[in-house]
């Protein structure tokens, strides 16, 4: 589950019912269509759901990512992870220690969010499998998120010597993946250029087009 752990984060779709217009299974597979290598699942902002209700979506939600063979990660929550039989986890600084919930994932994926080298290196030190680096750009999505950082921080890191996968995450658009791609991250993060686009199919073709075009040359 682990290995090629890369070349699966290439275009990674966060999202939450919150974060869509539409149905957010119709959403999903849409962008699964248009080639997502994985998906977090992230329930969470005003109108998120909760309980046997989060449960619901979140099986949903897996099963699509089952059948084609999509990673699938939850956001935050290890119980929900354990019961959802997610491939992994995606914690913030804010959550429980990553020795902690390492105890209840060995053989899992845990992802780490880091918002500078030195949260980079800890991260890493604890036994993190990826990073999610960020906020590259503005956004909307996320209420508390932290001041922006930009692509530097990500050649910052990969100067610093690390060298397990890392998405970039915040604000990314077609526009400025490739900007993003080019600091040295493995792939991309993205909620709204994907759960909010008019067509997420089309959305999640045209990211991994940069994506996979960068990572050829
Ligand atoms: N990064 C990521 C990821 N997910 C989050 N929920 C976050 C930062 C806050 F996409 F996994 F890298
Ligand atoms: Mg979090």
């Amino acid at each position: 589950m682990k290995s090629k752990l890369k070349e699966r984060l290439k275009l990674y779709f966060v999202m939450g019912s919150p974060n869509c217009v539409k149905d957010p299974l119709i959403v999903l597979h849409e962008a699964i269509v248009g080639g997502i290598t994985a998906f977090q699942f992230r329930e969470k902002g005003k109108g998120a759901l909760t309980g046997q209700d989060a449960i619901y979506l979140g099986s949903e939600l897996r099963k699509l990512c089952k059948a084609h063979d999509v990673l699938f990660i939850v956001n935050d929550d290890v119980e929900l992870a354990l019961k959802l039989k997610a491939d992994g986890l995606h914690i913030g600084q804010e959550d429980d220690s990553l020795l902690n919930i390492r105890a209840n994932m060995l053989d899992k994926i845990v992802g780490v969010s880091a918002h500078n080298v030195a949260e980079a290196e800890i991260a890493v030190r604890n036994g993190a499998d990826y990073l999610g680096a960020g906020p590259m750009y503005t956004t909307l999505t996320k209420l508390d998120a932290r001041e922006v950082q930009g692509p530097q921080m990500i050649r910052e890191i990969r100067q610093n010597g690390i060298v397990i996968p890392i998405v970039g995450i915040g604000g990314i658009t077609a526009e400025t993946a490739e900007k993003v791609v080019e600091s040295g991250a493995d792939g991309v993060a993205v909620v709204s250029a994907i759960s909010l686009a008019a067509s997420p199919q089309k959305a999640a073709e045209e990211i991994l087009q940069i994506v996979n075009n960068y990572h050829t040359k």
